[in-house]
């Protein structure tokens, strides 16, 4: 069995098929695991969802997915959602004949998957106080070291200790691939999210391999520049 680590798809199931066809998985076969991120923005997050569930995929919580959950919580009270964007708003209707069984997968999501391998989280972990000591803020939306607003500044990595098992992470699309290794080459960090849906490429990586494997974004990049990237 392969662990295979997929990057932010943000409903980019075109190119998850792409990256999956690539890679050759299998579903019983290869143990795929997300960074969080999956459904908001893009065109296909039904077309994700079924790709999760045919692949039975583990994923942690990102942010999008913690607000994605209150909507479908709100929905499934009877509230109306609070909808910032047109596009969460699509996601909402995208997503709606598979509402119940969505909201009750986001609502066993971890924040970390911690196996003797590997720790995965989606946007990274207070490298001061480690993983023990990140809060659920931090595990959904860290970015910068120390904390501040907006994308520029050195990340939280820079400052990370590496310890014996490789720490897997996206949500940082403006700060692109990372790969840092050990000087026996071995991996000790690696930051998957390489902004698919901004025009960038999916990105994954075969951990038994030491593979990192890509496919270029179909998406418009320019729809996004206004954002931040988060
Ligand atoms: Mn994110």
């Amino acid at each position: 069995m392969r662990t295979v680590f997929i990057g932010d798809l943000h409903g980019c199931a075109a190119e998850l098929a792409e990256l999956l066809a690539a890679l050759d998985c299998r579903p019983g076969r290869d143990h795929l695991l997300l960074t969080g991120d999956a459904f908001n923005r893009g065109p296909d997050p039904l077309q994700v969802w079924e790709h999760i569930q045919e692949h039975h995929a583990a994923m942690v919580m990102g942010n999008h997915e913690a607000r994605l959950l209150r909507q479908l919580q709100a929905l499934r009270t009877g509230q109306p959602p609070k909808v910032k964007h047109p596009d969460q708003q699509y996601t909402l209707d995208q997503l709606a004949p598979v509402a119940g069984e969505v909201c009750g997968w986001l609502e066993d999501l971890p924040l970390f998957i911690e196996t003797v391998d590997f720790v995965l989280v989606h946007a990274g972990i207070n490298p001061e106080r480690g993983l023990a000591g990140t809060t659920r803020d931090e595990f959904l939306a860290i970015r910068t070291w120390p904390p501040e607003e907006g994308i520029a500044g050195p990340r939280w990595h820079d400052y990370y200790q590496p310890g014996d098992k490789l720490l897997v992470f996206g949500h940082d699309a403006p700060g692109g691939l990372v790969v840092k290794r050990r000087p026996d080459r071995r991996p000790y960090l690696l930051g998957l999210d390489t902004g698919c849906i901004y025009g960038g490429q999916l990105s994954a990586y075969v951990l038994e391999e030491d593979r990192l494997v890509q496919v270029q974004s179909r998406q418009d990049g320019a729809l996004w520049l206004a954002d931040n990237g988060a």
